[in-house]
């Protein structure tokens, strides 16, 4: 089984990664996780640690001439920013002091402060922050390498920056290539400057904001996932890596909680046959009992506005207990763009862990061969 663990501080030396699960026999591009850890640190309305970054993974184990040996695969990404914090998070002397004790009402720091017994809430933050995504695409972008042989492709967009939305059609041609050029992920133009603008007052006032981002995944034949137990629903493990990403709030498959207000013959998918089956409409996203079944996947997500304000809201100091405005840390007033890099990782990650459960975890090899035997069976369905 496909599966992955990170380890960094968002100040300390470095991320890294441990991937095991993956097949033998993969081709890896590092300029393709690079491509995507660059992609991350862009969008309207970042913070100042990414003029200080330039994120770079670095594979150190597990690959060999840029081919999987099926062995575990160790990445590294450093923390340019460690330079400037060693002293703060060294491993074995920290002699500087940055404590925090004014927890920020919607980050991790009041509840892990009380859980891990940390009266420095710097030990909470350190690890709750969304640097920690950093590592997360670097192994959605190395494991999609897996599928993306087999013709499955990934794509996301920011639908929503606080109030103003992306009115383009994602059936447009070229949706995704003025997605690319887009400082705030969207594709029509009219509508990004708006979202700029939106992001400019949102800065001036001392707030953040928040927005809905969107992965679509063509490609992906009909059979991952399963309905025989819970844990092998492929719309729960989609749910649960998305979920489990930084300041995501809510995660919908295809029409989401839009399926609650209409009747079944307007949520449901007619299924239709001209040589092979497909749906007439995809509101299931893509994934029905379970199951893709053989329609594009399509993923939204829900961030809230990031827990530091400039403008802080009220906390209570939990050493004296007196009422205070919320520490201020560095931070970003909008990360939707980057927020959909990431879900496009989680993404990636639960699609291709459900790929090589089905086709073979060991080589690649065996993976093609059992896909062509997989296809040609269900083509005569
Ligand atoms: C982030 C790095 C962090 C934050 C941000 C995401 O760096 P620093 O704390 O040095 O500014 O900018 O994380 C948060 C805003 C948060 O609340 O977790 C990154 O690499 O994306």
């Amino acid at each position: 089984m496909l599966r992955y663990f990170t380890a960094g501080e968002t100040h300390g030396k470095c991320l890294t990664v441990i991937i095991e699960g993956m097949p033998s026999g993969v081709k890896i591009s590092l300029d393709k996780i690079n491509e995507q850890l660059a992609r991350r640190q862009q969008g309207y309305g970042r913070g100042g640690r990414m003029a200080i970054e330039r994120d770079r993974a670095e594979i150190l184990s597990g690959v060999r001439g840029s081919v999987t040996l099926g062995s575990p695969i160790a990445l590294k990404i450093e923390n340019k920013d460690w330079a400037n914090w060693e002293k703060i998070m060294g491993t074995e002397e920290c002699t500087g002091d940055k404590s925090v004790t004014c927890p920020r009402p919607g980050h991790a720091d009041l509840t892990g402060g009380m859980k891990y017994g940390h009266t420095d809430l710097r030990n909470v933050l350190e690890r709750a922050s969304a640097r920690e995504t950093a590592a997360r695409v670097a192994v959605g972008a190395l494991v999609r390498q897996a599928v993306e042989p087999f013709g499955v492709t990934f794509l996301s967009h920011v639908k929503r920056i606080g109030s103003v939305e992306d009115t383009a059609d994602v059936n447009a041609p070229d949706f995704f290539e003025r997605v690319k050029n887009s400082p705030v992920g969207f594709a029509d133009a009219a509508d990004a400057e708006k979202a700029m603008k939106y992001i400019d007052g949102i800065k001036a006032s001392g707030e953040s904001c928040g927005g809905i981002v969107e992965t679509i995944v063509k490609g992906v034949p009909a059979g991952l996932g399963s309905y025989v137990h819970y844990d092998r629903k492929l719309d729960a493990n989609i749910a649960f890596g998305v979920m489990s990403i930084q300041a995501i709030k809510g995660v919908e498959i295809g029409m989401g909680f839009g399926v609650s207000e209409l009747p079944g013959s307007k949520v449901h998918d007619e299924i239709k046959y001209d040589g092979a089956f497909s749906r007439v409409t995809n509101n299931a996203g893509g994934i029905e009992g379970g199951m893709s079944n053989g329609e594009d996947i399509v993923v939204k997500a829900a961030m809230k506005p990031i827990p530091t304000l400039y403008n802080p809201l009220s906390t209570v100091n939990i050493q004296d207990k007196s009422a205070q405005k919320a520490s201020v840390e560095r931070s970003d007033v909008c990360a939707v763009p980057a927020c959909s890099v990431v879900v496009e990782a989680a993404v990636a990650f639960e699609i291709t862990k459900a790929f090589l459960e089905k086709f073979s975890g060991d080589c690649m090899a065996d993976a093609q061969t059992y896909y062509n035997a997989y296809m040609d069976r269900i083509k005569k369905f």
